[in-house]
């Protein structure tokens, strides 16, 4: 067996920033810690420069942190043999251009003659799925799917919250670095006052990064009246509407208004490693999609999440599957704030209700605090996802 060398993996944009930001982030770890070469395809570079300032919009290729970045192949592009990747990651079912297959499939051909001679493995082509904590994900886990016509088989990777799974992105440093932040006072003040922010030590910070349709008018209706100061930073960008109508101002960063015991202020949109010292500086977190979410458990804080929404209520179930993993072995109160919480911050029950959903949780957030903690020790132990994969690889090489 030749161990891969190369890996290139390909992003479409389907909205948002949650597919460029998984691949983003498992583009630098294959880089960084496995010492791959890697090339991330992608077709809207526009989108990956909200989490990656340096990117240069003009280029169609381009070395960032480690990872080679190219503008998604132009219709008709050729390949050959040669240039695809060792391992070619397919993210979200986002469908390979046809000459690209072609390709792969030239070297699997060429592979069974010569791989004594071109010292290339065949290529292992991998669907990364998206995240779901639902039971049916182990039953799908690693299952392979032979090409009809050319000599090639896909194999289906899923994420997952369990040791049947392919695990969850994290860097091999990300807890050494997490704890070294947490535990220093002046890097956080110094974090916070690169944002423009100046928070009182008696103060609660909350974070929020949410879809626009999220509640949040209900949710400041909640905050104001908290028995704690809570200072809300919200990123440029989300949630404009409900930011701005608190603060009567465009929600542009550095805007900021307090309303009895609620100050919102609007940060700027930062890139994913400030991103996560964000959700680390916090003492609790508003996220959404798939990364956010996956980054706040890390954080080891309470958090609550905004699905993103499906056709046919998809996603009620999907929260279900793992609001029921996250609150296993809370005690029955805190579990019951969690869920109830996010029933009513995603629409599953009414959001008038979100006021007493809030107090609830405020109540909890000792307990949920503990809890954010431990589980992200306990999820850490499945292992990540970027070794799960390339051990995937080793095994059916
Ligand atoms: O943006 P999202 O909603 O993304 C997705 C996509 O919609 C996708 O199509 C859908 O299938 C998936 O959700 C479930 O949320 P997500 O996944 O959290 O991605 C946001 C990215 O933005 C994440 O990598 C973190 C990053 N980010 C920053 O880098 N800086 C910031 O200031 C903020 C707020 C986020």
């Amino acid at each position: 067996m030749v161990s891969p060398q190369s890996i290139h993996i390909f992003c479409h944009v389907i909205d948002n920033l949650g597919d460029v930001g998984v691949c983003w982030r498992l583009s630098r770890q294959f880089a960084h810690e496995h010492g791959l070469d890697v090339t991330l395809w992608v077709d809207d570079l526009f989108s990956l420069k909200r989490l990656c300032k340096t990117l240069d919009l003009s280029k169609d290729r381009q070395g960032v942190d480690g990872v080679t970045v190219r503008r998604w192949p132009q219709d008709g592009a050729v390949f050959s043999p040669d240039e695809v990747g060792d391992v070619v990651i397919e993210a979200f079912a986002c469908h390979l251009p046809d000459s690209y297959v072609a390709a792969m499939a030239q070297r699997a051909t060429h592979n069974a003659a010569h791989l004594v001679t071109t010292g290339k493995p065949k290529p292992a082509w991998i669907n990364l799925e998206y995240l779901s904590a639902e039971a049916w994900v182990e039953d799908c886990h690693a299952l392979p799917s032979p090409h009809t016509s050319l000599p090639l088989t896909k194999y289906f990777f899923f994420p997952g919250f369990t040791e049947k799974t392919g695990g969850l992105i994290l860097e091999r440093d990300l807890f050494a670095r997490r704890d070294a932040f947490q535990a220093d006072a002046q890097a956080k003040t110094h974090f916070f006052s690169e944002l423009g922010v100046q928070v009182s030590s008696d103060a609660c910070v909350a974070s929020l990064f949410c879809y626009s349709f999220a509640p949040v008018e209900d949710l400041f209706k909640a905050m104001q009246v908290d028995a704690q100061a809570i200072v809300c930073l919200v990123p440029q960008g989300v949630a404009s509407d409900a930011v701005s109508a608190f603060l009567q101002q465009p929600a542009i960063a550095g805007a900021k208004a307090t309303s009895d015991a609620l100050t919102v202020q609007v940060i700027p949109f930062v890139d994913q490693h400030k991103y996560d010292q964000l959700l680390w500086g916090c003492d609790i977190n508003f996220v959404r999609g798939e990364d956010s979410f996956v980054r706040a458990q890390w954080a080891g804080k309470p958090f609550l999440w905004q699905i993103y929404q499906q056709e046919e209520n998809v996603h009620a179930g999907k929260l279900d599957a793992f609001l029921g993993h996250y609150v296993d072995g809370m005690p029955t109160g805190s579990a019951l704030a969690m869920t109830r919480f996010h029933l009513a911050w995603n629409g599953i029950r009414d959001a008038g209700a979100l006021h007493d959903q809030w107090q609830a949780l405020r109540a909890a957030l000792p307990v949920l605090t503990q809890h954010g903690h431990d589980w992200a020790q306990r999820l850490s132990q499945h292992g990540d996802l970027a070794s799960s994969l390339l051990q995937f690889i080793a095994k059916i090489s």
